[in-house]
């Protein structure tokens, strides 16, 4: 019996199935994570953070919450966190990364639906997810087609969905359609909460978000050196905590460990040896615990350096400004902020592919590994746009979800296209 039964009892959970859960949990963080060599150790801190993934943490928010916060559960990085902050609230990213309860998620969802959204169905009809209990409002977003019309079913269920409309072009329409929809975002935390979003309170809560972005930055570029001083599983670990655990505590466990990495980085220590094929994996997100294609990936020779990803770059790479006139300039300054964000579901999206590039010259990439779920129309179409302007660079196309089936396909194909890459450097 866990200390946290009762608490994961009062939460409604299916004790027997969780305890199950967190035993897969357990022994694949061990397999994939804790094999690894020469781990720094800073990354003690963010394995801790796993062994108490659905005690602790919960627990910290359950607390929260009878002191009087509201916890909000959000499922894409266009959701602006700074609200979430300003109006006392807890962000609680929710999108989960593990194949469970598809049986139960089919009775709402087609079969071709990709595996991120039929996670966070499946987590929740078969009774194995805490955080999704510990949430008052969930914001949901247009985004892709299946999560459209997955919100309106999850609503049914949870009765908590605020949808934001994000529109799919960054026109002058939709940059005004945008600003009111953040706008309309702070009414309803502020409604929530009955904490009135001040500029004060905006500016404390932007200071926190744009500290963790520049914590998550900094690791970042620690990983263009050669050695690299950190493996990519590590640091995808970190991007993927680094949407639930608390924002101040984690970024200054992250900077802990990124003056562990100069030391590293100063001395030439890394993780693979000097001369490993440099990937960057770009496009869908990776959530907890998808580790799939990283794992696939370094176990096969390589070192992934960098994440194109929304559990990556695109969470991190822009700031919003701190200075700002009054409430309505700085909503302003917010909305141009995740409007600058490079995600598939826009049309035209050049800044993606331009951002691609950068951080492929900037990290010193041998090869890009281009990654989608299956099912994910946006990413997988996009791909195509991505390899042709990429020229003659070193790309590999995988469409994959969250079940092992096909790793021995994909070791093979890995193995192969990292070969390809090394001989393409000799
Ligand atoms: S900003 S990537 S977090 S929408 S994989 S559910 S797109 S069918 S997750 Fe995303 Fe926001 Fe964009 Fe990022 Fe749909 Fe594709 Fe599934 Fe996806």
């Amino acid at each position: 019996m866990s200390n946290y039964d009762q608490m994961w009892k009062e939460l409604g959970l299916d004790l027997p199935n969780h305890e199950g859960l967190l035993k897969f949990l357990g022994e694949a963080y061990q397999g994939i994570y804790l094999t690894q060599k020469n781990r720094p150790a800073g990354m003690g801190y963010f394995d801790f953070v796993i062994s108490e993934v659905h005690g602790l943490r919960i627990k910290e928010i359950v607390d929260a919450r009878k002191a009087g916060k509201k916890g909000i559960g959000t499922f894409c990085v266009y959701v602006p966190e700074e609200l979430v902050l300003a109006a006392n609230g807890i962000y609680i990213g929710l999108c989960a990364g593990a194949e469970v309860g598809t049986p139960q998620a089919e009775q709402y969802l087609p079969r071709n639906t990709c595996a991120l959204i039929k996670a966070f169905f499946g987590f929740k009809l078969a009774n194995l997810c805490p955080y999704g209990e510990v949430t008052d409002l969930i914001v949901g977003e247009t985004t892709c087609d299946g999560k459209k019309k997955a919100y309106e079913a999850f609503n049914d269920i949870t009765g908590k969905m605020h949808i934001m409309d994000l529109p799919n072009t960054k026109s002058a329409e939709g940059r005004k359609l945008w600003r009111a929809e953040v706008a309309r975002l702070k009414d309803k935390l502020e409604e929530l909460t009955g904490v009135k979003i001040t500029p004060e309170k905006l500016a404390e809560a932007m200071k926190i978000v744009n500290d963790k972005r520049r914590a998550l930055q900094r690791l970042a570029a620690l990983r263009a050196a050669d050695p690299t001083p950190i493996s990519g599983l590590d640091a995808l670990l970190i991007n993927q905590i680094a949407f639930y655990d608390d924002p101040i505590r984690f970024t200054d466990m992250l900077n802990k460990l990124c003056d562990e990495l100069d030391g590293r980085v100063k001395e030439k220590v890394g993780v693979v040896p000097a001369g490993a094929p440099r990937v960057l994996v770009s496009g869908s997100p990776m959530a907890i615990p998808n580790w799939k294609l990283h794992h696939l990936l370094e176990t096969s020779g390589a070192a992934v350096v960098g994440e194109e990803s929304c559990v990556g770059a695109r969470n991190y790479r822009a700031l919003t400004p701190e200075k700002f006139a009054g409430l309505d300039d700085a909503l302003d300054k917010i909305a141009e902020r995740y409007l600058t964000i490079d995600c598939a579901c826009f049309t035209p999206n050049d800044e993606r592919i331009e951002n691609i590039v950068k951080m492929r010259d900037e990290l010193k990439v041998d090869g890009i590994v281009h990654y989608a779920l299956q099912f994910c129309t946006l990413y997988t179409s996009e791909s195509f746009k991505v390899a042709k302007e990429l020229k003659e660079f070193p790309f590999l196309r995988v469409e994959t979800d969250y079940t092992m089936e096909d790793a021995g396909q994909l070791k093979t194909r890995i193995e192969a296209f990292l070969e390809m890459v090394r001989n393409r450097r000799k």
